[in-house]
């Protein structure tokens, strides 16, 4: 597409890098360009160690005073299956040195919140993957965490495979195909697929994608888990002493429900985790994928001690000020141009005061919740360096492929539980509960439009960094479009394993619609999509439909038009989305309404909405 800065001479990888097999999609990774490199890092650069987290220890004494029994949704009904039979990849049916994989999602960050990304947070774990390989500027997830997850595991719309909203369907879409509200049987499961090709599978953090029995990791191709079922809890252990019921069931490790230690902190311990499980099996010839489903920076903001006071005084200079900073990081690194409007954030109102409208005192607060914010950033960063040293440490890193991303964009809501101990000096610690609040979300969201639950770029625009086996040099930016659900069908490109189509033994799933990214990664192709590809999505009633250069852009109340109506956007130029085209395209429009409805038809979308855009009503 025109907007791709791709070139595939750029591209440089050892040939080490390709000395497996891609396997039957029928690339065999062998015919790399070679070529020149970008300005920068070239060749190993492996002196600067990655900051890494204090050891976890298991101790478990009893603790804890404020509780959380967290704030999931519900999830109701039974899925049929969900199960598949025990994995029988032959030895010797799959290639020797397929290369791991390592999937690294993290829970509510802003686009522009680590430093690859243009944020003052420090982020040198995750800057170095940048450094090694390649930032995806218009990488789309899901607008909240639980349909995220379903296209991440599927490989395709979360509205076909149970989680067409959070939660259970209501009204119109009780009962209804794809708003079972938790992850149907019709799914497919990429660690399924990879599991019954003789690799190992790992996930630690959040599921979100069913609580019952039958629903959990184990039970989609898992072979080792430790999850928070629902959508939320706390990141410590404050549990009552003894649990209550609903505390007992918001974690299970292989299936069974599990009480975390109490020194638990969620991300570190979910990186513990994950390196327990890697080297449980390690060298045993099989290659591994493994899903660090961390739950931060999602709410509470909260931070182990060490890293609360890392940002004292960092942003007491508002909103306006760390934006400007962003912004000015964002077009010096080149994922934004020069010439860009970046979207200005909300109008003032009663409830939404700018920095000048805040006294002193409500200034020092709102300034903690970005500090302790950053802190939980960095603590995130802190662990995602341990899981590269740990691969580097027993001679995996090289032949591992690692993708980072956020599951959605940045949380603004209002998520101050008011029964917590808010005050200013315990914000971070046990027994605080607080979000970051609605004027720091949009600086997370820095430069684009609202965040998180919506459909304009602030709510699914995501930071991503994609980093091949063997790549110790930055590439440049790629700039197209891509998506979630690209990221099933790379794994079985890199593990060698056929696309399953609508069936996977014997029982008809949902084909996985998203595209491998790694023809692109590799240099053997320009882009992953062309212009006339379309990418959409819907959740309460919020959608979008991009193709090439155009964004056809729906909110509802009170974001949304007034009256109702669609807007148009050209994010060539206009990412930020500050003006509205539509008018002036209305074929354009005319288009990609065509497109919306075909995508609706498609996936099965229920709408609810009560607004309805001038005079017709889709
Ligand atoms: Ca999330």
């Amino acid at each position: 597409m025109t907007r791709s800065l791709t070139i595939l001479s750029l591209l440089v990888l050892p040939l080490s890098a390709c000395d497996w097999f891609y396997g039957p999609v029928g690339t065999s990774g062998q015919d790399q360009v070679s070529a020149s490199s970008e300005s920068g890092e070239i060749g190993r650069d492996d002196d600067d160690e990655p900051i890494t987290t204090g050891a976890f220890t298991t101790a478990d004494t009893g603790s804890a005073s404020t509780t959380d029994a967290g704030e999931g949704e519900s999830e109701s009904g039974r899925g049929e299956s969900g199960e598949s039979e025990s994995g029988e990849g032959e030895s010797g049916e799959y290639p020797a040195n397929r290369p791991n994989i390592l999937l690294i999602v993290a829970d509510d960050l802003g686009y522009s919140d680590i430093g690859a990304f243009g944020g003052e947070i420090h982020t040198p774990n995750l800057d170095k993957l940048a450094a090694h390989g390649r930032i995806l500027t218009e990488h789309h997830s899901g607008f909240t965490c639980a349909p995220t997850r379903s296209m991440l595991i599927s490989g395709t719309d979360h509205h076909l495979v149970g989680l067409g909203r959070m939660g259970a369907g209501t009204g119109p879409q009780a009962g209804q195909p794809g708003y079972e509200g938790y992850l149907n049987d019709r799914a497919l499961s990429i660690a399924e697929l990879l599991r019954d090709a003789d690799y190992h599978t790992y996930i630690a953090g959040k599921w979100h994608l069913g609580s019952e029995d039958h629903q959990t990791p184990l039970h989609r191709g898992y072979e080792s888990s430790y999850v928070l079922l629902p959508g939320v809890s706390t990141h410590f252990n404050e549990f009552s002493d003894p649990p209550t019921e609903a505390e007992s069931r918001l974690y299970r490790e292989n299936g069974e429900y599990v009480v975390p230690p109490a020194d638990f902190f969620s991300t570190d311990f979910y990186t513990d985790r994950l390196i327990s499980y890697i080297e449980a099996n390690r060298g045993d010839g099989k290659p591994f994928y493994a899903f660090a489903a961390y739950t931060a920076p999602h709410w509470p903001l909260q931070a182990p001690e060490e890293y609360l006071d890392r940002y004292r005084g960092v942003y007491d200079v508002g909103y306006d000020v760390i934006r400007e900073r962003r912004l000015k990081k964002l077009r010096k690194l080149g994922i934004i141009p020069q010439a860009w409007e970046p979207n200005p954030g909300l109008p003032a109102a009663d409830n939404r005061p700018t920095w000048d409208d805040l006294s002193e005192e409500e200034r020092r607060y709102e300034a903690r919740r970005m500090e302790i914010y950053a802190a939980m950033v960095e603590n995130l960063d802190a662990n995602v360096g341990k899981l590269v040293k740990y691969l580097k440490d027993v001679g995996e890193y090289d032949n591992t492929f690692i993708f980072f991303q956020s599951d959605n964009g940045a949380e603004g809501g209002a998520r101050d539980r008011a029964n917590a101990d808010n005050s200013l000096e315990n914000l971070g610690y046990p027994g605080s509960y607080i979000g970051v609040g609605l004027r720091w979300a949009e600086v997370s969201a820095t430069p684009f439009r609202l965040y998180k639950s919506y459909s304009a770029e602030g709510g699914h625009s995501v930071p991503a960094i994609a980093r091949l086996p063997e790549q110790y040099r930055k590439l440049p930016h790629y700039n197209g479009l891509t998506h979630l659900t690209d990221l099933a069908p790379t794994f079985l490109e890199l593990a060698g394993v056929p696309d399953p189509g609508d069936e996977y033994r014997g029982r008809p799933v949902h084909p996985i619609s998203g595209i491998s990214l790694l023809p692109t990664l590799e240099g053997r192709a320009s882009d992953v999509r062309s212009e006339t590809d379309v990418l959409a999505d819907e959740q309460s009633n919020h959608r979008y439909v991009i193709r090439g250069r155009w964004k056809l852009l729906w909110l509802e109340p009170p974001f949304g038009q007034d009256p109702p109506a669609w807007e148009l956007f050209d994010l060539e130029v206009d990412r930020g989305e500050t003006n509205n085209v539509a008018a002036e395209h209305p074929d354009i429009v005319a288009e990609l309404l065509l497109e919306w409805d075909r995508y609706v038809q498609r996936n099965g979308v229920i709408l609810t909405s009560t607004v309805q855009p001038g005079g017709g009503g889709r």
